[in-house]
């Protein structure tokens, strides 16, 4: 798919139903280890997201990277970067998920072909504008309060949810910050085709990652 074939909206639902977004700031123990028990676990698509304090830089960064690509290749699950599309083109990632104040959506889809784009959105207007730019799904959040986005756009709740459903946005919608095995079944049940998390499963204990993301799971498709 670097050559031009676009990810399905039905095959993208299903790689939105537990979304680990994930950097070495975030893992409470080796993110490699984490990864290997969500995979196993069952998480559908693996963002790695390195940013914040301590994270890695140059090439420690690359080569966590490609370590956590062969995990995500060996499971069949899609790999993304967020934010940095020359690193996704380097790596030869599955797709790039950038937000408002990253680069522009159309230009970011030109140089990945038919690799999968995700855009982060807090309003109608901007989900519009990423449908038209060639978004394959919208990330929307945060939902709940977060710690795990110091930056992060003022809380949304629930509503926004189906509020992009009622004003025609029928593109897949994850919904992401805050969500805890508690409450992923409202956010399905709102609107959303997967929850995105970082801590309820990034922030535990490696040995109970894969039973974390069973049970999340579980939930999902019991509220989908
Ligand atoms: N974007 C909006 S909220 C958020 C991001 C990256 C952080 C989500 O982390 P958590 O720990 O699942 O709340
Ligand atoms: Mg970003």
């Amino acid at each position: 798919n670097a050559h031009g074939r676009r990810i399905s909206a039905d095959v993208m639902r299903e790689c939105l139903k537990v979304y680990l977004v994930v950097g070495s700031a975030n893992c409470q123990d080796d993110p490699l280890y984490v990864v290997r028990e969500a995979l196993a676990g069952g998480a559908t698509m693996v963002q790695y997201r390195e940013k914040g304090d301590g994270s890695l830089t140059g090439e420690a960064r690359i080569q966590l990277g490609l370590q956590l690509q062969e995990l995500c290749r060996e499971a069949g699950v899609p790999f993304i970067i967020n934010d940095d599309v020359e690193l996704a083109l380097q790596l030869q990632a599955d797709g790039v998920h950038i937000g408002q104040e990253d680069a522009d959506a159309g230009w970011v889809r030109s140089g990945i072909g038919g690799g999968i784009l995700g855009v982060s959105v807090h309003q109608l207007e901007e989900a519009e504008r990423a449908v038209q730019q060639g978004a394959d799904y919208l990330g929307i959040g945060p939902i709940y309060p977060t710690s795990s986005k110091p930056d992060a756009h003022a809380v949304h709740g629930l509503q926004i949810l189906p509020g992009l459903r009622q004003a025609g946005i029928h593109l897949p919608l994850v919904g992401i910050g805050g969500i805890t095995l508690e409450r992923a079944g409202e956010v399905i049940s709102a609107g959303a085709d997967g929850i995105a998390v970082i801590s309820a499963v990034a922030g535990l204990p490696g040995d109970k990652v894969q039973n974390a993301v069973q049970q999340l799971r579980t939930r999902i498709n019991r509220s989908g």
